[in-house]
């Protein structure tokens, strides 16, 4: 605790006594979500054999019989921070069908359990308030509130209303230190690129820094430029910039009178073991296929998972969800999307594109090392293929598995997604999750952005395996005509139980991308009439895909008419000012600024991908303004932000390492591993859609809105088209 914080502590009961109306204290932080129950449930939830539900803004809930334990029956709410040495008042309205008595409890989950309180309530037809009071005597951010019913000998229901539990001296969203002002690329720069850092400071006018080698010697100093108020993180920042040093060394520190960064190395190739890393990622996450300790090393080695066997439902002999078709589908294989086990076509398609334009960059600019059989530590790298495309393939073969066979209702659509019927618990290997896993209905983006990769699929594997770039192309074909017979069919936003819905109800854009491509693949005039997207400063995402019809042409000039060549050009270039400019007219180097000024969920993929684009004008215009603008976005993801924090795993002091995943769950069982080096988390989120980031900030600044916990979802899971982006991006940074 710090030496603030227990004066807080301190202080409190005096404040207490004397009733202060000024401090807010006085009457603690409300720490439970939802205890109103106004229209939702969630994040309330109860035990399986307890169903409930929103009843009169109530939570309503059907208690069995016959359970023995009181914990066999329960209704609880998790993620609720506790801190040491504080008392807290949990207060609720309760009522039940029958006289019982069930117990309110306060406590942690994971053994050795800490118990706040652990109370009998009795309980009968007539609403009742109760009110209890206890000390927790542990700080966490994963206390639990719960009901316990179990052991009644009748069945019955209980209603609650109004539950709360007030307590604590750190208020919401409060109580976040950020470490050192000075904030580096903690991992290291490029000893021929820019270096620069950012510093927090009030000052107004420029401050000194210094640059300590290893040993601490001041190597050289210089003094900074205020660049001021910067909005999206609310810090008043300078920039240092060191660029003129390329002596490469370990451990350097940036220092501004006595605060100092985080250590760095300066580097000829700080970026060759992340573009391994990152791409690795994937195999980490692949489906259908043991991932082997001679790979990945003992931690990280598991059986295979959804291969049809027990406990697995899936995905083998896949049904659709009922009523919805009279088909098994083997849906074996692919990535699972993120911490999730579901496998999605509208983003498994990009970021198999996003591989496959990775490969294709290095062919194109000679990167032999982006070309390499034996690149990755996967099981095909020794086939004489690269192992980049090995890596796509294995996505590829499950999308063209995904579509409608011919004969059947929607024949040559693409099933959207498969997932389980439930969420699963965490942690939960893929070997054992016991969900049932359905297909759900095809759907319009689903058919397009797979007819898309199958497309570039074969156009790629002309030159490695013809007869498998001639089945993409049937597939991307045959997707392609079942999309335009039924051109709007959206996946509902509704859908996201047991997975995500990646909802969509424009598909202008994926018809243009689709059609950008199988031009790319076929030249039949039907395809260049059918592109109708522009690449425009949003840029691209799973949800807008139109930006990369651009992209494709700009890659491929010599397969386009010359007038969409130089247009795509030039909107590369014109686009990539836009992330420039966005990036030095921010205190940190984020080339992605929103324009609402709201950060989205996955917010450093839309910093990897406008960094691809920036990439891609450099490609075009070898102009270093570009390149290094790449560089400083790298800077960005690896720490140069307002949180002090590497997004990406195993880089960096101060790297994400308890992102949302089922089964890198290390924060919840030690056995398990963290996630693998080279993941990138999802980032800072506006939205902050889960409780944990609820409960923890509150009030954040935009691009603070970030929490390295297991339990935020919302802003610290990993996914597939995240890694690409950023595999993509490192590749390009290791090149130049
Ligand atoms: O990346 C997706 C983000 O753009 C959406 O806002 C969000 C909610 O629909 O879903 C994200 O994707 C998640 C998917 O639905 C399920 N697997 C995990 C993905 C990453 O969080």
């Amino acid at each position: 605790m710090s030496l603030k914080r227990t004066l807080i502590a301190a202080l409190l009961p005096v404040a207490l006594v004397l009733g202060s109306a000024t401090d807010a204290r006085a009457d603690g932080y409300e720490r439970v979500l939802n205890g109103t129950f106004s229209d939702t449930k969630s994040p309330w939830w109860s035990s399986g054999n307890t169903p409930s539900g929103v009843d009169l803004g109530r939570l309503c809930a059907a208690v069995p019989a016959g359970t023995v334990n009181p914990w066999e029956s329960m209704i609880g709410q998790n993620d609720v921070p506790l801190e040491a040495g504080q008392a807290y008042t949990l207060r609720f309205t309760a009522s039940a069908t029958r006289d019982v008595t069930a117990r309110a409890v306060v406590q942690t989950t994971a053994s050795p359990i800490a118990t706040t309180l652990n109370k009998p309530v009795a309980l009968t037809s007539t609403p009742k308030a109760f009110q209890f009071v206890g000390t927790s005597t542990v700080a966490t951010r994963h206390g639990q509130v719960s009901f316990q019913m179990g052991g009644a000998t009748q069945a019955y229901t209980i209603c609650l209303d109004d539950v709360s539990l007030i307590g604590g001296v750190i208020p919401p969203g409060g109580g976040w230190t950020y470490g050192s002002p000075v904030r580096v690329n903690q991992h290291g720069y490029l000893a021929s690129g820019a270096k620069r850092a950012s510093v927090v400071s009030n000052a107004t006018e420029p401050v000194i820094w210094s640059l300590r080698d290893n040993t601490g010697a001041v190597v050289t100093s210089g003094s900074t430029t205020v660049h001021g108020a910067d909005p999206m993180s609310g810090d008043h920042v300078h920039i240092a910039d060191f660029s003129a040093v390329r002596q490469t060394g370990s451990d350097y520190t940036l220092s501004v009178g006595a605060d100092v960064s985080e250590p760095f190395d300066i580097a000829a190739k700080p970026y060759d073991q992340l573009r391994r890393d990152s791409l690795e990622y994937f195999y980490h996450n692949r489906s259908g296929i043991p991932i082997e300790a001679k790979y990945v090393g003992t931690s990280y080695a598991r059986v295979a998972g959804h291969i049809g066997v027990a406990p697995n439902k899936g995905d083998t002999a896949v049904p659709c969800l009922p009523g919805e078709c009279d088909y098994t589908l083997d849906v074996s294989g692919g990535w699972y999307d993120a911490g999730d086990h579901g496998k999605y076509v509208v983003n498994g398609a990009l970021a198999a594109w996003q591989l496959m334009d990775l490969y294709e960059r290095s062919l194109i600019r000679l990167d032999f090392e982006g070309l390499r059989d034996g690149l990755l530590a996967i099981p095909e790298n020794g086939n004489r293929v690269p192992d980049v495309l090995d890596e796509a393939r294995w996505e590829v073969e499950f999308l063209l598995k995904m579509q409608v066979p011919a004969g059947k209702p929607l024949a040559g659509m693409a099933h959207h997604k498969i997932h389980d019927l439930a969420w699963t618990a965490h942690p939960m290997l893929p070997g054992n999750d016991p969900q049932p896993r359905y297909l759900h209905k095809p759907s319009t983006a689903a058919t397009l952005n797979l007819a898309a990769a199958a497309a570039q699929c074969a156009r790629i594997w002309l030159l490695w395996d013809p007869a498998f770039a001639k089945r993409c192309q049937a597939a991307a074909e045959t997707a392609w005509q079942a999309a335009k017979a039924n051109p709007a069919i959206y996946a509902p936003r509704e859908d996201g139980v047991g997975g995500g819905p990646y909802d969509d109800t424009n598909v202008t854009d994926e018809f243009s991308w689709a059609a950008a491509e199988l031009y790319a693949a076929t030249h039949k005039r039907e395809y260049l009439d059918a592109i109708t997207t522009q690449l425009t400063p949003t840029g691209f995402s799973w949800k807008d895909t139109g930006g990369l019809a651009d992209l494709t042409i700009a890659r491929l000039p010599l397969l386009f008419p010359a007038g969409k060549v130089l247009a795509a050009r030039h909107r590369v270039l014109q686009v990539a000012d836009g992330h420039v400019a966005d990036l030095k007219g921010q205190g940190y180097p984020n080339p992605w600024r929103p324009a609402d000024g709201q950060y989205v969920w996955g917010s450093t993929s839309a910093t990897a991908n406008a960094a691809v684009i920036m990439a891609t004008a450099y490609d075009l215009s070898r102009k270093p303004v570009y390149r290094d603008a790449v560089l400083e976005s790298m800077d960005y993801l690896l720490g140069r932000n307002g949180l002090n924090q590497s997004f990406i795993s195993g880089y960096g002091e101060r790297a994400s390492e308890n992102q949302h995943h089922r089964h890198w769950s290390h924060q919840l069982n030690p056995a398990l591993p963290n996630p693998a080096a080279g993941s990138l988390a999802g980032g800072p989120n506006s939205g902050l859609q889960d409780p944990v980031a609820q409960q923890n900030l509150p009030g954040c600044a935009p691009a603070k809105c970030y929490i390295d916990d297991i339990g935020s979802w919302s802003t610290n899971e990993v996914a597939i088209n995240w890694n690409s982006a950023l595999a993509w991006v490192s590749a390009f940074a290791d090149t130049i």
